[in-house]
């Protein structure tokens, strides 16, 4: 009995001397002291040992359990501390390295046009005016002078939501709106996203952003809308800039004309920018139509004004000199970070 106990605790200790992982340290524990452990087996065999034997074989017995259970804690602790200063040692952090760059946002082109063509016309005193985006009928096309047989009224070019409302196909209701409002003189311009149901492609998306200005008072002329938009393009494309007005036709506009700047990249020479003709056009104008006025309640005998719109992804298209509108709706910051 007393052979089989030391060589249980020889085998043990052995065991526990060479284990390198916590985990097998319990293999060990349940192998010589579980309920099915060599030294619970080497307790069932006290019945064959003599009485006055016993207390010296149990003593001898609770010697062994004892000692290996001590060099069993042992082990667990050096292992354990071991264990933990690997992993300090895997975790230092290097505060030398170079730091992972956050990558953050950029103002999109059009709000950088927005900005610009805002602080222009903010510098001429007028206001800047915003409406809402979901509008009446009434106010997108009738106020508007758009007879019911106009073919932008098509449901192929704009938004319907029902009979009366529609997804505005141009900013031109804030100005409606603000005329109802009876406050004479007006200086305002409206900027804000506008639908129309075209397909996408490298000029055209179903949603854009339009800027419309608006002027009304006593005795405003032709000429007080020459002027006002020669300044404007010369700020927003240089001081040598010029501007030639085209006769045209809206509506709401009478009479109306659609305005080209000469050429910002070329000045006016012709090149791949202006498609070799020198000019390029950027918005529409007109005085405002007598019918327009008297719709809202303002007598066109006494007050007259001139309005215009422009797109602003066209604006932003040509001032960045980019060549492709869909990219203006990717967000892709390294297209972003150009401008
Ligand atoms: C009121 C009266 C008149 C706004 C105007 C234009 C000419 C024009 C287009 C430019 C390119 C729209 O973005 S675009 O497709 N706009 O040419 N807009 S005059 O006239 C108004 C507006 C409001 C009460």
């Amino acid at each position: 009995m007393k052979e089989k106990l030391e060589k249980i605790r020889q085998e043990a200790l052995a065991k526990i001397a060479e284990t390198s992982a916590l985990d097998k340290l319990n293999d060990i524990r349940v192998a010589y002291l579980g309920k099915k452990g060599e030294l619970t087996e080497v307790l069932k065999g006290m019945k064959d040992v003599a009485a006055e034997e016993r207390p010296k074989v149990g003593q001898l017995v609770n010697d062994t359990r004892n000692i290996i259970e001590e060099k069993l804690e042992e082990m667990k602790s050096k292992l354990a501390a071991a264990a933990r200063e690997k992993q300090l040692r895997e975790e230092v952090i290097d505060v030398t390295l170079p730091a992972k760059k956050n990558n953050v946002g950029h103002r999109h082109p059009n709000s950088i046009a927005l900005e610009e063509v805002q602080r222009i016309f903010v510098g001429m005193g007028y206001e800047v005016v915003e409406g809402p985006e979901v509008e009446y009928d009434y106010y997108n096309f009738e106020a508007l002078n758009i007879p019911a047989d106009h073919p932008a009224k098509d449901e192929q070019d704009t938004f319907y939501i029902n009979d009366k409302m529609l997804l505005r196909s141009q900013t031109s209701p804030v100005q409606v709106r603000e005329m109802e409002k009876g406050k004479l003189p007006i200086r305002m311009i409206a900027p804000g996203r506008v639908f129309r149901a075209d397909e996408v492609d490298a000029t055209h998306s179903p949603s854009f952003h339009q800027i419309e200005g608006l002027v009304i008072d006593k005795n405003i002329t032709f000429a007080d809308l020459k002027g006002t938009l020669a300044r404007f393009a010369q700020e927003l494309f240089g001081e040598n800039t010029k501007v030639k007005f085209r006769p045209h036709h809206f509506p709401f506009t009478e009479p109306s004309a659609e305005v080209d700047v000469s050429c910002f990249k070329c000045g006016g020479t012709g090149c791949r920018m202006c498609k070799g003709s020198g000019w390029i056009e950027i918005l529409g104008c007109g005085m405002v139509h007598p019918n327009v006025l008297k719709m809202s309640g303002i007598d066109p005998e006494e007050y007259s004004g001139f309005a215009f719109g422009m797109g602003l992804e066209r604006i932003a298209l040509l001032k960045y000199e980019i060549d492709d509108m869909r990219l203006l709706y990717e967000n892709d910051t390294r297209f972003l970070k150009q401008f």
